[in-house]
């Protein structure tokens, strides 16, 4: 099975995110829109494999406290002779310190990681093909201020049902504060 870690959006969040949709749909931008509920933060990908055991364990470890998640503008990667749309997020300390603990204790699971810079971002749509007239910095601004708590982080299995891409979460880990901890 395909694996990724990965960080699960507010409603909220989401619904900012379908608006830019919305927007570039407007504008004529062709693409593959990724669904409402399959957006999301990907923290590390694991690939093709059948140690759900490993992985799970690996996320286990972690030991974080909850903290704000912000979008933070727009870009896009060349992905052959299309793009790839994203909304980027701040890329805060404790989001940096989460994703690599995680992708440590992976890596000491034994499983093999990207070791491209973490570029924290949220897809919107791939293979996209945008009109002449369209206008980027509009898109950013399409974009509005939004931030979520973030409480967990998810395991999720990524798959094709009837042609359709499906996400589905197999292991979750609550981050919990300090506070909380005491309280316990
Ligand atoms: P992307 O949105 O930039 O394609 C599930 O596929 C998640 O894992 C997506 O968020 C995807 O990022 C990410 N991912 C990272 N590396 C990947 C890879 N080599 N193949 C497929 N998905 C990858």
């Amino acid at each position: 099975m395909r694996l990724f870690y990965a960080i699960l959006l507010s409603e909220e969040m989401k619904r900012t995110l379908t608006g830019a949709q919305e927007f570039l749909k407007a504008q004529g931008v062709r693409a593959n829109y990724t669904r409402g509920e399959n957006l999301h933060l990907t923290l590390a990908f694991l690939g093709e494999t059948e140690r759900f055991s490993a992985a799970r364990r690996a996320g286990e470890q972690l030991k974080a406290e909850p903290f704000c998640l912000s979008l933070k503008g727009v870009g896009s990667f060349r992905r052959g002779d299309s793009e790839l749309f994203w909304a980027g997020v701040d890329l805060v300390p404790p989001l940096k310190r989460l994703q690599s603990v995680l992708s440590e204790h992976l890596q000491r699971e034994g499983f093999q990681l990207e070791t491209r810079r973490f570029q924290p971002h949220l897809t919107l749509a791939r293979e996209v093909h945008v009109p002449a007239s369209f206008d980027r910095k509009a898109f950013s601004a399409s974009v509005s201020p939004t931030q979520m708590e973030v409480r967990a982080v998810s395991l999720m299995k990524s798959e094709r049902i009837r042609g359709v891409l499906t996400y589905t979460e197999l292991f979750r880990k609550p981050l919990v504060s300090k506070n909380e901890y005491a309280e316990n």
